[in-house]
């Protein structure tokens, strides 16, 4: 066991590994590791080489003008985004292949190719300068997952608008802060989208939001359901109406390297939201080099995330990234459980995906309704899976590896934040041997450490917090207003060094392994134990679906671990059962991990993007009131839980 004096402590132990199948590695974009060393003994000329990839209107000048913190990369270039997501394909006569395969959640498809995509883009974007948008105005959108979306997104980097995705699931609130925040004049929007067979209205919304940012000139509206829509004479427009009449080509705006490409607005955990701002070059290039590497992207892969795209993923790994690779996508509008449990697994048939990428949280309530589901469709065109969003607990890798990658494919567990803007600590799946729960190693380029409270790399073995030492092209250039929160926030604590915020270890072979975020470690008699720990080891019970633990405040220990327990379909709650799982941690871990409590509970409380919302958790554990609840998923669940809670005592 780890010392006390340990930042965060190493306890877990997974030993199991998974080297690249041969013939996946016969094949792949990278099977040696050569890059790493490339990288390393000068990544400004391997970040240089790696932008020969984009196309650009005039080279740049400098590569990178790093002024700490703040970063400059590809300084005198000048390139459009959509253009290089688009055009270019077209250009080199790939207009005929997909770009995506939009499967609406009602059932309707429609593939879109990038010779149409090209069309699509330039009558929008033809129709956003009608409307009086000019270079550098702010657009804020708020849209379902349909086509349209990718489109207004593209359209508004083809004018040099900077976009502001606000999730079609979030509040009118959450809507109204981000427009004023990024002093949007005009919105995209869609009369509404479907979630589970129904209808959900999108502009009903908007209108509240838009009743108090009077700045707003005009929305743009898609129609999607056909439901009835307010639509305020001079500011509303429908999308079918003003879109479809213009031009269909459209002049891209020559942008700087480092010009805003985009807004995207994290709840962070506590006050107003940040505007993490993203740069067009720098963001393309990290982009665009992680999805081909790090999913290995061929030119017949079917590719599908199944983010959404008002989440980063889904800018990054669902846009930006896929587009300018020229891949085929699917875009997927609806709920992993609508009509049935299986609707993942048919959409995986349908069209041949090969390379599935998805958050642990999808992943542990596709084991929770069970493997039947998978099991009724032909998944083997699969070759690629991929992680994010949330430390994967090694249980339910090894069964996304076992009953959805039938054993074949590797698995490449993606570490990243919005902030980064592009995946940093992965395995390159021809080339690494992945250990379950491990995002593996810092990818080529990147420069990563653990340090303790000090800033001092710990050795091997050890935990502590994760940093980032040198900056990379896709970095946030910084939170939209406010430089002095960007210097406190990410920069203050080590001076000359990227604080991330999570806690992460390195085993003695160097693997890093996630252990969610350091605002969650808990404090248990002096040790700092991570909650995904002993999470995981919950899990490992393969009775238990889904866990949440967090500290409750405690008059001995000084915290003391309280576990939310989610149980697989099948198996009944108990006391005895509760008591089974403090037993397996204290056997697992150490009899100091033992938890205190374990309540059984139907569901817990996820932001939209699926991240398991523990501070609330904690505020029902130590019978708080609630903090913030807006960026909740289900704002139900937390009241539930909290009614089982007054019956459920603790079972010391
Ligand atoms: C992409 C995204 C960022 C936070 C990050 C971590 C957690 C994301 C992983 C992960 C362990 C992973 N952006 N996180 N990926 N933790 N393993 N593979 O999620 O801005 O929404 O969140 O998510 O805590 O700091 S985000």
């Amino acid at each position: 066991m780890a010392q006390q004096s340990d930042a965060i402590e190493a306890l877990y132990g997974e030993n199991r590994k998974f080297p690249p199948p041969p013939e996946f590695q016969a094949r792949a974009v990278v099977s040696d590791d050569e890059i790493y060393r490339r990288a390393e003994a000068d990544p400004e000329a391997f970040w240089a080489e790696q932008a020969e990839t984009l196309d650009w209107f005039k080279p740049w000048d400098t590569v990178l003008e790093w002024e700490p913190p703040f970063a400059k990369w590809f300084t005198g270039g000048k390139l459009n985004a959509s253009v290089n997501c688009v055009d270019r394909h077209v250009a080199a006569g790939r207009g005929d292949k997909v770009a995506y395969y939009f499967e609406g959640e009602p059932g309707d498809r429609r593939a879109l190719t990038y010779a149409e995509l090209l069309t699509e883009v330039c009558r929008c974007a033809n129709a956003l300068k009608e409307l009086g948008v000019r270079r550098g105005d702010r657009v804020a959108i708020y849209m379902p997952m349909v086509l349209e979306l990718p489109i207004a997104i593209l359209a508004c980097a083809r004018i040099g608008a900077p976009h502001t995705v606000v999730f079609g699931g979030f509040s009118a609130e959450a809507l109204r802060d981000r427009i004023l925040d990024a002093d949007a004049r005009f919105v995209i929007t869609a009369d509404g989208g479907y979630r589970r067979g129904k209808p959900f209205a999108l502009k009903a919304q908007a209108d509240r939001a838009l009743a108090e940012t009077p700045a707003v000139r005009n929305v743009l509206v898609v129609r999607r359901t056909g439901e009835e829509v307010a639509m305020q004479g001079g500011r509303d427009l429908w999308w079918h109406e003003v879109v479809a009449r213009q031009a269909d080509e459209c002049e891209p705006e020559q942008m700087d390297s480092e010009d805003m490409l985009y807004l995207l607005y994290t709840s962070g955990s506590t006050g107003k939201p940040k505007g993490i701002l993203h740069t067009t070059a720098g963001y393309l290039l990290g982009t665009s080099f992680t999805h081909r590497h790090v999913f290995d992207l061929q030119d017949d892969d079917i590719y599908w995330c199944a983010a959404d795209i008002g989440w980063v993923t889904g800018h990054s790994y669902i846009v930006y990234g896929p587009l300018a690779n020229g891949a085929t996508g699917v875009l997927y509008e609806g709920t992993p459980d609508y009509p049935g449990f299986d609707r993942w697994w048919e959409i995986i048939e349908r069209y041949g995906v090969t390379i599935l990428y998805c958050a642990p949280t999808a992943i542990r309530a596709h084991m929770k309704w069970g493997a039947e589901h998978a099991g009724k469709h032909d998944l083997s065109s699969l070759r690629l899976l991929g992680s994010v969003g949330e430390p994967i607990n090694p249980e339910a890798w090894i069964w996304y590896h076992q009953t959805i990658g039938g054993g074949r494919c590797p698995i490449v567990d993606t570490w990243w934040q919005t902030e980064t803007g592009s995946i940093l600590i992965s395995p390159l799946p021809g080339v690494t041997t992945t250990k379950p729960g491990s995002a593996t190693f810092p990818l080529p380029g990147i420069g990563a450490d653990v340090v303790d409270e000090a800033g001092n790399s710990v050795p091997l073995g050890r935990g502590g917090y994760l940093v980032l030492t040198r900056p990379w092209p896709s970095m946030l250039r910084g939170i939209y207003g406010d430089p002095e929160r960007y210097k406190e926030t990410y920069w203050s604590r080590y001076p000359g060094k990227y604080f991330v915020g999570d806690g992460c270890k390195r085993d003695d072979e160097g693997y890093y392994w996630l252990l969610g975020r350091v605002d969650d470690v808990m404090n248990i008699s002096g040790h700092r134990i991570s909650t995904t720990e002993i999470e995981s080891s919950l899990v490992s019970d393969p009775r238990v679906a889904e866990a949440a633990v967090v500290g409750q405040p405690d008059p001995v220990t000084g915290e003391a671990i309280f576990c939310f327990v989610i149980l697989r379909s099948g198996v009944t709650a108990s006391p005895e059962l509760g008591q089974e799982l403090r037993q397996h941690v204290a056997k697992q871990i150490g009899a100091f991990a033992r938890p205190k409590t374990v309540m059984f509970t139907p569901d817990l409380p996820k932001t939209r993007s699926g991240k398991i919302m523990r501070r609330l958790l904690r505020d029902v554990a130590s019978g708080r009131t609630l903090g913030d609840t807006t960026t909740l998923a289900d704002a139900s669940v937390v009241e539930q839980i909290r009614a089982a809670s007054t019956s459920a005592k603790s079972d010391e």
